[in-house]
């Protein structure tokens, strides 16, 4: 059990009236129904398929069933006691080969959002979280330039559909993870190991977005618009030259390498001179168009890293030291609240975003079900000490505007299959029973939510 005593003293009343709750998932990692209503192939369908690349050899392929279940998923999120709930579309639901529209695919985002909304929940839905299609992969995918058009396109269509109802749009998830995990250490889909890849991947990603949101903006009334990334606190190892040059690099690739165009300043100098020839082509506009004012920048919160100078290791030549006697998830991260305070105040010192939301946050554990119950006292005490940092970065003058946790429900965790835990809700994966975990119930305690279960059948 959770042992409040232990816990920062924390009320919901403590934030601002007005101030977003929710939780966050994604398309591939809940939906499941991988052949369903016109759904196509994404990447992650075939690289999942490959011996070796997840886990646990999972997919995707049923995942929570969140296609079928979602009114009983909506109906926790509402119990929580949140007001937001972000979800993925899936593009390979609405476009396969850029072919006409698959009206069955718009169909059920249209459901989704009209039962969040029936729910009290702002939809707060991302435009890519990962599932390309397959046939785009199989022209270039993010490593061609093409495929910000096609991005556009597919943009248009969703925004037209669902742009009544939603003023509020993510256009990437994580581009760092798209780019870098795909297509430079090939952990993700698609799989490719090849630096020039992944800067030309990332540069397309950058461009994508910012043709995007004037195709949000003219398609919707009182549009809001941002990306969310995944940012790192990177601080080095020692403070010798070598170390703090290293440090400065790789910071350099996980944060200013994505935040520095969007907000204008381009590409990040150093990062330019450290990978040479690997540079990824731009044309003229492209970084005007990178740089489209937002209205919000998404924050996705993890962990923070410590870097050494390495020679000859990758283009930066720099490596993350593993340091011994720190608090760490199931999965490694090192756990460090104050990180988030840091990079929230970093995010408002040196880009002025109009506001700033915690897209997502949170932690995995192994879980254990213990008669019906899920005892995960970790997971609470991460949430809360986060939000406890939250509170105190907002204290401080920093716009911070909502915050996500990750996530509403198990999941698929990529790479790790269905090995690693970051829900609330923990999902039994061969009966697609739900349970409220502790951490869930700390959570809708905090947000003063009402319903211990869903009214659902499933859940
Ligand atoms: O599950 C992922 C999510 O898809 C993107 N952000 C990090 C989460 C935990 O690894």
């Amino acid at each position: 059990m959770t042992n409040n005593a232990l816990m920062p003293a924390l009320a919901r009343a403590d934030f601002p009236p007005g101030f977003i709750w929710g939780t966050s998932t994604s398309s591939y990692q809940i939906e499941g129904a991988r052949h369903e209503d016109g759904r196509v192939d994404s990447i992650w369908d075939t690289f999942s398929a490959r011996p070796g690349r997840v886990r646990d050899g999972s997919s995707g392929t049923v995942a929570c069933d969140h296609y079928h279940r979602w009114p009983g998923d909506l109906d926790i999120a509402r119990g929580l006691g949140t007001n937001a709930y972000r979800f993925s579309i899936a593009w390979p639901r609405i476009f396969g080969d850029g072919a006409a529209p698959n009206t069955k695919g718009l169909d059920f985002y249209d459901r989704l959002v009209d039962g969040m909304l029936e729910r009290g929940l702002q939809p707060w839905p991302t435009l890519y979280h990962w599932d390309l299609p397959q046939a785009l992969q199989d022209r270039g995918g993010w490593m061609a330039r093409d495929i910000v058009h096609r991005f556009a396109q597919y943009v248009d269509v969703v925004t037209r559909r669902l742009g009544d109802r939603v003023p509020q749009w993510i256009t990437h998830n994580e581009p760092w993870c798209t780019a870098m995990h795909g297509h430079m250490d090939g952990m993700h889909a698609p799989g490719i190991r090849d630096v020039a890849s992944a800067l030309q991947a990332s540069h397309h990603v950058l461009l994508s977005h910012g043709l995007a949101v004037p195709v949000i903006r003219a398609n919707v009334p009182g549009a809001r618009v941002g990306a969310a990334l995944s940012l790192h606190p990177i601080r080095p190892a020692s403070e010798s030259p070598e170390d703090r040059a290293a440090a400065h690099r790789h910071d350099g690739l996980r944060n200013r390498w994505f935040l520095d165009p969007l907000f204008g300043k381009g590409y990040p100098a150093d990062v330019l001179d450290a990978v040479r020839d690997a540079a990824p082509r731009i044309e003229a506009g492209d970084l005007e168009a990178i740089a489209a004012p937002t209205d919000f920048t998404g924050l996705n919160y993890y962990f923070p890293e410590v870097i050494a100078a390495a020679p000859g290791e990758g283009p930066l030549h720099a490596r993350v030291v593993h340091r011994e006697g720190v608090e760490r998830t199931a999965f490694g991260w090192e756990v460090a609240p104050g990180g988030m305070a840091q990079l929230l105040h970093r995010i408002h010192a040196e880009y002025g975003p109009k506001a700033i939301y915690v897209t997502e946050n949170g932690s995995c554990y192994d879980d254990a079900v213990i008669d019906g119950q899920v005892h995960d006292a970790q997971r609470t005490s991460y949430l809360v000490r986060h939000l406890a940092a939250l509170k105190h970065t907002l204290d401080e003058g920093v716009p911070v505007a909502g915050y996500f946790a990750w996530s509403l429900l198990d999941n698929f965790e990529w790479a790790e299959g269905y090995t690693r835990r970051f829900g609330l809700t923990h999902v039994d994966f061969a009966t697609q029973q739900r349970i409220l975990k502790d951490s869930g119930k700390w959570y809708r305690q905090f947000l003063g939510g009402g319903e211990a279960v869903s009214k659902s059948p499933q859940a």
